[in-house]
């Protein structure tokens, strides 16, 4: 009798709870179809608020199948994804993508987002994937290999196709970077240092990529971060003092370099009944190349500067990574200050940051109330 109470118990507890439901479906080559063993393959949704983020992981069984399981009623997309192996990275990483708006699973945004109700099992995702090129090289600082420095290579034409890796961190290999899985085409580099103590870069290229090849590369070396003209200007005490605004203020030499140490604070003197727009984004020139940064997620603040108090903030208006904050009516005259800081330090004080790097901060004057859809 113990023995079935016991078995009967661990039935129970492993039983999937009724809400649960299923995703399954099978990776393998085309146009053979053989199966691809060990290939990763992503669950995501878009319930973070950050775009599209991935919730579950697995990898294909020797069959090439995968299922994942205790999947919660929602709107999912999924993602097939090589390892860093010579065999896998022939292959690019593809979205489901079966219907329009159609991209051959090369963009999330036409990837098709299945909709799972409570408790339903959704077979036949499969992905039968061509095979492509891919490409290594080494980051450096001129002396020394860089490890964990993000590496893009973005299609020349169409700067939403791209292919990202980032360089190794072990010290037998250090800034060493394999990109898996990269289309025919032409391409260019662009790297960036997630502190930011190294500038991005970008190398025009052209960098040619051919189906079946493994390209090796020169260094990639990056540059210094160049200083900050407007430090020390970390607290709202030091925060750098800006002329009385009439119209606009614009600054795009400003920097976060290193996470965790940087916020950056502009003040000047507003009169009650003054009213400014001020916005954040990473739309700055790098290389001489007009570029928004794909790794920089800038973050407001309004502060009033007696008391000192944080008044307003936003990160993600409009859209994920920029930032937007109308002041409303100013109500009493005095010293005001904007905060610029990264997404994860919501107190303005560079804990938690999770990006560093160039942004473009724009504040604008006006007498009346902006009217365009985002009013606070
Ligand atoms: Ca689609
Ligand atoms: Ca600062
Ligand atoms: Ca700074
Ligand atoms: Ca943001």
């Amino acid at each position: 009798m113990r023995v079935r109470a016991a078995l009967f118990i661990g039935l129970v507890m492993s039983a999937p709870p009724a809400w649960a439901g299923s995703i399954a479906g099978q990776v393998s080559a085309s146009p053979d179809g053989t199966p691809i063993s060990g290939f990763a393959v992503n669950l995501l949704n878009a319930a973070g608020g950050k775009g599209w983020a991935v919730v579950q992981s697995l990898t294909t069984n020797a069959s090439g199948s995968y299922l994942f399981s205790g999947v919660a009623a929602g709107n999912y997309i999924i993602q097939a994804v090589p390892m860093n192996t010579p065999q896998q990275c022939l292959y690019a990483q593809r979205y489901f993508d079966s219907m329009a708006p159609y991209d051959a699973g090369r963009l999330d945004s036409s990837a098709d987002v299945i909709s799972i109700g409570a408790g339903t099992n959704i077979t036949g995702i499969n992905f039968a994937l061509n095979t492509v090129g891919s490409l290594q090289g080494t980051v450096t600082n001129g002396s020394v290999g860089l490890g964990g420095v993000q590496v893009r290579l973005q299609d020349r034409s169409d700067g939403r196709y791209h292919v990202d890796a980032v360089t190794s961190a072990s010290s037998g290999t250090l800034g060493t970077f394999t990109v898996c899985g990269v289309d025919p085409g032409s391409y260019l580099f662009w790297i960036h240092d997630l502190d930011a103590q190294y500038d991005d870069r970008i190398a025009p290229g052209p960098y040619i990529i051919i189906s079946g090849s493994q390209f090796t590369i020169g260094n990639l070396v990056m540059q210094p971060m160049p200083v900050d003209p407007y430090e020390p200007n970390s607290t709202l005490e030091t925060g750098t003092s800006l002329p009385s605004i009439s119209l606009s203020w614009d600054s795009s030499g400003a920097l976060l370099s290193t996470r965790g140490n940087d916020v950056d604070f502009y003040c000047f003197e507003a009169l009650a009944g003054d009213h400014y727009l001020i916005t954040t984004t990473t739309d700055v020139s790098i290389s001489g190349e007009p570029s928004t940064s794909p790794w920089v997620d800038p973050v407001l603040g309004w502060f009033s500067t007696s008391p000192a108090s944080l008044l307003l903030s936003n990160d993600d208006a409009p859209g994920q990574r920029n930032a937007r904050l109308e002041t409303g009516s100013v109500t009493i005259s005095g010293r005001y200050c904007v905060g610029v800081t990264t997404y994860g330090d919501p107190d303005f004080n560079g804990s938690g940051q999770a990006s560093a790097g160039r942004y473009a901060l724009h504040i604008l004057k006006s007498d009346t109330l902006f009217d365009d859809g985002f009013d606070p």
